[in-house]
């Protein structure tokens, strides 16, 4: 076996500030699932093998996320907070929306003005009561955003393989739009950047638990970037409203969508079985980019809030039959909230990738 090259680790400390305490699930108040913990039990397993090499993010700039978000989304989440403290409102506690301004709310009617607070404009860019905003947010979802630029930076560079320890996760974030406790798509922007340096076609594979609804409505119309996601149905499963398998894509991206819904309890061996599909698809696709992995962890059998049933020795598996792409893979943290299985996990998960890409 040949030796293989340390796998770049991009992660900082921007994160620790952004830390919700609670969130709200059918209007009962839990425990913020996403947390700080996560990416410390992720880190730590990593490092603990020895085969990552941690670096920092470099700088990036704001012109990859206005390339993917509209500027008054990026607006919003850089200031809703400093303007909801400023109202007089406790600093202490996160912030949610509590009115929406849904397409049945607006109906045939021309609305004249948005309020210029924008924590009263909040439920105008956020669709669901889970995704709780605290000082630290704007500032840990521009980190996230650079960790993910720079993990592409590596795999363009030459690395086959660089993982971004993105918090917080992306794949809920819309052009115009928070949820599901996403504020900036990190794979759209990764995406949409490795096109923007030349790339023709770029794939994203999103194996969370969860329907990845935002990175699906940024690439909708596009044929350029297939996107391709394994989740849990959404006739039972958040985000509810999107991730069925007869959502293909419209115009020039008609086709360039693929969703792979999954029933409760699916296994390793059914799991498996899917991801062939998607990667059938991918391998049709051609692309000439490194592909984008959204890489969640919520499918695991003991995540507390999801229902699929994958073990650790799973994660190996699905690790290593992405690497057998042959495709070179920038892989970007999403979801997974059974915090104790993370690092070991992400240990399988990504060492089946290493040696999948290695075989290749
Ligand atoms: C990135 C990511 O994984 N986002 C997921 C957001 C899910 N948020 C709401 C989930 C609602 C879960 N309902 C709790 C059921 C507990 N038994
Ligand atoms: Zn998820």
């Amino acid at each position: 076996m040949a030796d293989v090259l340390p796998t770049p680790l991009i992660a900082s400390d921007d994160h620790l500030a952004h830390a919700g305490l609670i969130e709200l699930a059918a209007g009962r108040e839990i425990p913020c699932y996403e947390s700080p913990e996560r990416a410390t039990a992720i880190r730590q397993g990593l490092l603990s093998t020895g085969d990552y090499a941690l670096q920092p993010p470099d700088a990036h700039g704001p012109d990859a996320i206005s390339a993917v978000h509209e500027v008054e989304l990026i607006d919003l989440v850089e200031h809703v907070w400093t303007d909801a403290v400023a109202d007089g409102w406790d600093a202490v506690r996160p912030l949610l929306p509590d009115t929406f301004m849904l397409r049945s709310y607006i109906g045939p009617m021309a609305l004249a003005a948005l309020p210029a607070g924008r924590h009263l404009r909040l439920g105008a860019y956020c669709f669901d009561t889970a995704t709780p905003i605290v000082a630290g947010t704007a500032n840990a979802a521009r980190a996230a955003v650079d960790i993910a630029l720079t993990a592409a930076d590596r795999v363009l560079e030459g690395a086959p393989l660089a993982y971004g320890l993105c918090r917080p996760p992306g794949h809920h974030a819309g052009r115009n739009l928070i949820g599901g406790y996403c504020f900036f798509n990190n794979a759209a922007i990764v995406a949409q950047s490795i096109i923007d340096r030349g790339a023709q076609r770029v794939a994203i594979l999103d194996v969370d638990f969860h329907h990845g609804n935002g990175t699906q409505q940024i690439f909708w119309q596009r044929d350029d970037v297939l996107y391709v996601s394994l989740h849990g149905d959404p006739g039972g499963i958040y985000p509810y409203f999107s991730g069925y398998a007869g959502e293909r894509g419209e115009g020039r991206g008609e086709g360039a969508n693929l969703n792979l819904p999954l029933a409760a309890g699916t296994d390793g061996e059914a799991y498996l079985a899917a991801l062939n599909d998607g990667l059938d698809a991918i391998a049709r696709f051609d692309p000439d980019g490194p592909l984008v992995l959204s890489l969640g962890f919520d499918t695991y059998h003991a995540d507390p809030i999801c229902n699929l049933a994958l073990r650790t020795d799973d994660y190996a598996r699905i690790g290593g039959r992405i690497g057998k792409l042959g495709v070179s893979v920038v892989a970007l943290q999403e979801g997974g909230y059974a915090v104790d299985a993370l690092g070991v996990n992400a240990v399988a998960f990504l060492g089946g990738l290493r040696e999948g890409l290695r075989d290749r």
